[in-house]
């Protein structure tokens, strides 16, 4: 059964997907962006009060690494908290009143499924090609980012293969085209990962500074600040390159250099005790003091419509 506290499979997922949409139709809208290598669904939900005019947007994926699990439980549990508070949390009121938010719970979903019933460590999509056993690219350096330029291999049986051509992963190109199609309205682009507690910003393929790097900085510096406000987890925050390491094709530079302003990477915990494997009992603090983050840079956001 779905549990908000639980590492739930892709089936349990799947059937949540529907089941928080039928019950809460007034305020969610579904829409299927394409399938994956293996044919599952990628579904979006659209959060928001519903309107006559087009609204502006925040966009949100989970799960672009299989093993990366905390990162689908905070998409689930940003879902579940934004309906649940619409209404009596006037951040959250205002929030959905004026904006939608788009959220992909599970990006790779094949790799996320291998890495239940397989390789708990597995990392790319699911990919096969000719001339090589090797399964999968790494997602985040399938983007035309800088693509394959730097910290991503050429190699298939790498795990941070960046693939035959940007957009080669099918996963990558539904993504990028919904993102393409929506663009007018995509005001922020938030991909969350696991682990190391860091807030990241454009650019990672290069040290080069973001035109907006000052205004990204200051909104990562406050967002991180409201993060540890809740339990006092530190996050560090700053341009991908200088912070984590250099690493080309990423979707957050991508979606940066097609216009979206506010484009940031989650990294979310721990530091590297259970690093991947972070026990259930920490999703509900995790995903809770991440909402606030969250709330922050939404406000932001709407702030400066
Ligand atoms: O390497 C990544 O893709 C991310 N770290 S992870 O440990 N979750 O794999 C960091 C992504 C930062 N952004 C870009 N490299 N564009
Ligand atoms: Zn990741
Ligand atoms: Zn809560």
């Amino acid at each position: 059964a779905h549990s908000y506290t639980k590492y739930n499979t892709w089936d349990t997922i799947q059937s949540w997907i529907e089941t928080i949409s039928s019950s809460n139709a007034d305020m969610v809208s579904q829409e299927v962006i394409g399938k994956t290598y293996e044919g599952r669904p990628m579904t979006v939900l659209k959060i928001g009060k519903k309107s006559s005019s087009t609204k502006p947007a925040i966009f949100m994926d989970c799960g672009f690494h299989a093993r990366e699990w905390i990162s689908p439980a905070f998409c689930q549990w940003f879902v579940k908290e934004a309906l649940s508070t619409y209404g009596s949390d006037p951040a959250m009121t205002s929030l959905l009143n004026q904006m939608d938010v788009f959220v992909l719970p599970v990006f790779n979903i094949d790799g996320y499924e291998y890495s239940h019933k397989s390789d708990r460590m597995w990392r790319k999509t699911r990919s096969k090609r000719s001339g090589t056993s090797c399964i999968g690219a790494d997602p985040n350096r399938n983007f035309n980012a800088g693509w394959c330029t730097v910290g991503a291999s050429s190699n298939p049986c790498s795990d941070t293969y960046c693939g035959s051509a940007p957009e080669s992963e099918i996963e990558a190109k539904n993504l990028a085209d919904f993102i393409r199609r929506n663009k007018s309205v995509i005001m922020a682009y938030l991909t969350v990962h696991s682990y190391s507690q860091l807030l990241l910003f454009p650019y990672s393929y290069t040290y080069q500074l973001a035109a907006d790097h000052a205004e990204l900085l200051k909104v990562a510096k406050g967002a991180s600040a409201a993060l540890s406000s809740l339990y006092g987890t530190q996050y560090t925050s700053g341009p991908g390159a200088a912070t984590i390491y250099p690493a080309a094709g990423g979707s957050d530079d991508w979606a940066y250099d097609l216009g979206v302003k506010y484009a940031y990477t989650f990294e979310l915990r721990d530091t590297g005790r259970y690093g991947f494997l972070l026990p259930e009992s920490q999703i509900q603090p995790t995903c809770e003091e991440t909402m606030l983050a969250v709330k922050y840079i939404a406000a932001h956001v709407q702030n400066n419509l």
